[in-house]
């Protein structure tokens, strides 16, 4: 990456010198997308280093970025992190100089949200891909047809939601961002960039 971004008196100040960028990521990984779309929103460009899944993932080298042997994995410099969320916090936290992810009682908004789509929606959009996808001809039926029960009644609060407020917390952050990818997972749609 040939911009360092740096925090200096709260603002953001593009320095000369280089520091290193790269998001380990997959095509059709939501979870990847999320940090993409953030990683746009904030203008900042990184390497995109498109992983091989259920191949190179699995090497080594890769388990040392990251144990679990999945992507995103974000490498800032010396920092490397995985977790979707997590990582997108960090990008906020360093680089989004207080947007998308607010401080103040707006951030406990995103956060629910982040962790709803985590331990709710996100994995019932998982279990849909997961046995239509890589199942294929395996695939458990009554998993997906329980997951997509599921899913309609989830989409239905999220639905709620946004007709009170186009974003979920009161301004678009990165709870809007996750959801966004977790809905066009649902939809079994690839994000373009
Ligand atoms: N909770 C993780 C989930 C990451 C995840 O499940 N990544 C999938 C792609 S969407 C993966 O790398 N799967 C490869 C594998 O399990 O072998 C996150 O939010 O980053």
């Amino acid at each position: 990456m040939d911009v360092c971004l740096e925090h200096i008196n709260d603002s953001l100040i593009y320095k000369t010198q280089k520091v290193f960028m790269k998001l380990y990521t997959h095509p059709w990984s939501n979870h990847a997308a999320r940090v993409q779309i953030l990683l746009n929103e904030l203008a900042i460009k990184g390497e995109i280093y498109e992983v091989e899944l259920m191949e190179e993932n699995l090497n080594e080298d890769f388990l040392v970025l990251n144990p679990n042997g999945k992507v995103p994995i974000l490498q800032d410099g010396s920092v490397v992190l995985w977790e979707s969320h997590a990582i997108m916090r960090y990008l906020c936290d360093k680089y989004a100089d207080g947007r998308l992810y607010s401080n103040g009682s707006n951030r406990y908004r995103v956060e629910q949200w982040l962790d709803w789509n985590h331990t709710r929606l996100n994995i019932e959009a998982v279990t849909i891909n997961f046995n239509n996808v890589v199942l294929g001809k395996n695939a458990d039926l009554t998993a997906i047809e329980h997951a997509q029960e599921q899913a309609l009644i989830l989409l239905e609060i999220l639905d709620s939601a946004l007709k009170i407020n186009p974003f979920v917390a009161e301004q678009y952050s990165i709870a809007d961002i996750s959801l966004f990818t977790t809905v066009l997972y649902l939809q079994k749609k690839q994000y373009r960039f």
